[in-house]
C-alpha cells in the first residue's frame, strides 16, 4: 500500500508534469507578447500556421484564446506592424447571423472573445456585404489600405492572429489539470 505522503508527492509530480507539458505546448508556438512596458496589454499573440477560413482560424486558438480582439487604435497598429507584413489576416470580428439585431451590412458585428465592441477600423465603404461577407480581415502592408478592415466571404483563405490573455490563461489550464487529477482519484 502506498502511504499518503508518497501518493501526494506523486500527485504533485503529475500536476507539474502536466502543467509544464501544457505550457510547453503553448509556448512552443512562438507567441509574441505586446508588453505592458510598451503601452501594451501583456497578452500573447501569434499567427495561425495554416491559411483557411475565419472559422478554421478561430478553431486554432487554445482554450481561453480567440482570434484577436482589437480594442483600440494602438492594438490595431501593433497587430498590423507585427503580423500583417505583408498579407491580409483574420481578426476576431464576425457577424452573428442569429442575433436579433443582425442586418446587412453593418448589424450584429461581434468579437469572438465576446468582449464589447469599442473600436472599428473599416475601410471607407466597408462593410459592404459584397456577396455574403460576414468575417473581417485586416489589410496587410501589401495593400493600399494598411491596417484597415474589410468584410469578406468564407471562401477566403488567410492566416489569422490569435490572442491569449496572460498569465491567467495558463493558470486556468494548470488549474484544469489539477481538478482533472483530483477527480480521477
Ligand atoms: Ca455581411
Ligand atoms: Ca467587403
Amino acid at each position: 500500500m502506498i502511504d499518503h505522503a508518497a501518493r501526494r508527492s506523486f500527485l504533485y509530480a503529475m500536476v507539474f508534469a502536466l502543467g509544464f507539458g501544457v505550457s510547453g505546448r503553448v509556448f512552443a508556438q512562438t507567441w509574441t507578447e505586446w508588453p505592458v512596458s510598451e503601452g501594451g496589454n501583456g497578452h500573447l499573440y501569434r499567427l495561425t500556421v495554416d491559411e483557411g477560413t475565419w472559422e478554421f482560424a478561430e478553431a486554432q486558438a487554445p482554450d481561453g484564446g480567440h482570434l484577436a480582439t482589437v480594442n483600440d487604435a494602438a492594438e490595431n497598429q501593433w497587430i498590423f506592424d507585427t503580423f500583417a507584413q505583408p498579407s491580409n489576416i483574420w481578426i476576431g470580428f464576425y457577424q452573428d447571423l442569429e442575433d436579433p439585431d443582425y442586418s446587412e451590412p453593418s448589424g450584429a458585428w461581434k468579437w469572438s472573445s465576446e468582449e464589447a465592441v469599442t473600436y472599428t477600423n473599416w475601410i471607407s465603404g466597408e462593410p459592404n456585404d459584397n456577396g455574403s461577407e460576414h468575417w473581417a480581415q485586416m489589410k496587410g502592408s501589401a495593400s493600399t489600405w494598411d491596417a484597415q478592415w474589410n468584410d469578406v466571404g468564407n471562401q477566403s483563405a488567410l492566416r489569422g492572429v490569435i490572442e491569449i490573455p496572460e498569465p491567467a490563461t495558463l493558470s486556468l489550464l494548470l488549474l484544469g489539470s489539477i481538478v482533472a487529477l483530483k477527480r480521477r482519484r
